[in-house]
C-alpha cells in the first residue's frame, strides 16, 4: 500500500466513525433491545459516517462500493479480490463491540468475511482486503495492465520453490530443477501442485 500510494496508484483514507456521533458525548454504541451482554453500534452513527465517505467520493465524481466487514459476510476469495480490484473506490466499514444494529445491512452494498473467526473489530479485516486488492491493481508490484494467471496453476496450491544453497541441513534441491530441461521442470511443477493440493486442500480440487 505504501509503495502504491507513493507511486500515485492508490490512496487510503481513514475515518473515525465517532466523529459522526451527535452530542457532546459522541456516543457510538448502546445496549441491545431485548437484553443481553455487550453493546451494539448505533445505526444512525455508522450511517452518517458512510454518507460522509460517500460525499467525499462523489466530489471526485465516482460511486463508491460500500462493504461491511462481518463474520456473516460473503467469504473473501481471490475471485472476489479480483472483482473488488476493478472498483474505483471502496468504503470498508469496520464495526466494533458485539456488532452493528442489523438495519445497517440495507445501507451497505455488500458484506465480506475474511474467515470463520471473530475479531474485536473490522479494521484488520479491512487491511486484509486492502492488501489483497491493491496488489492486483495495474502497475502495483509490476502488474501489467491485464494480469493473467498461468492457466494450469489457477485454483491450485503453488509448486514448491527453491534457491541456493543446493543442500541445506540434509535437504537437497530436487534434481529435476538443476538440469535445465524446462519441459521436464514444467511437468514436475504441475504434478507437485496437484499432489500438494490433493494432500492439503482437497476442497480446492472439488471446486474445479
Ligand atoms: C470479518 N471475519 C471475521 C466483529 C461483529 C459487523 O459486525 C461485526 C464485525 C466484526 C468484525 O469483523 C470480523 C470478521 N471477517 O470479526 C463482530
Amino acid at each position: 500500500m505504501g509503495r502504491a500510494r507513493a507511486a500515485g496508484l492508490a490512496d487510503l483514507r481513514v475515518m473515525d466513525i465517532r466523529e459522526h456521533a451527535p452530542g457532546k458525548h459522541r456516543q457510538c454504541d448502546d445496549s441491545p433491545y431485548g437484553g443481553g451482554a455487550g453493546m451494539v453500534m448505533k445505526v444512525n452513527v455508522v450511517d452518517a459516517a458512510i454518507q460522509a465517505a460517500r460525499e467525499q467520493d462523489a466530489e471526485e465524481g465516482s460511486q463508491a462500493k460500500v462493504i461491511l466487514m462481518s463474520p456473516a459476510g460473503r467469504p473473501l476469495t481471490q475471485a472476489l479480490a479480483q472483482e473488488l480490484s476493478q472498483e474505483k473506490h471502496l468504503i470498508l466499514v469496520c464495526g466494533h463491540y458485539e456488532g452493528i444494529d442489523a438495519r445497517i445491512e440495507s445501507l451497505v452494498d455488500d458484506e465480506i468475511s475474511i474467515g470463520d473467526f471473530v475479531l474485536t473489530g473490522g479494521e484488520l479485516a479491512a487491511l486484509v482486503i486492502v492488501d489483497a486488492v491493491i496488489r492486483l491493481r495495474p502497475g502495483v508490484l509490476g502488474n501489467s495492465a491485464s494480469p493473467e494467471e498461468e492457466s494450469f496453476s489457477e485454483g491450485l496450491l503453488e509448486y514448491p520453490q527453491y534457491t541456493r544453497p543446493r543442500s541445506y541441513k540434509g535437504q537437497d534441491v530436487p534434481e529435476v530443477l538443476l538440469n535445465g530441461n524446462h519441459a521436464h521442470i514444467d511437468a514436475w511443477r504441475e504434478q507437485q501442485s496437484l499432489q500438494r493440493t490433493r494432500a492439503r486442500r482437497p476442497d480446492l480440487l472439488k471446486q474445479n
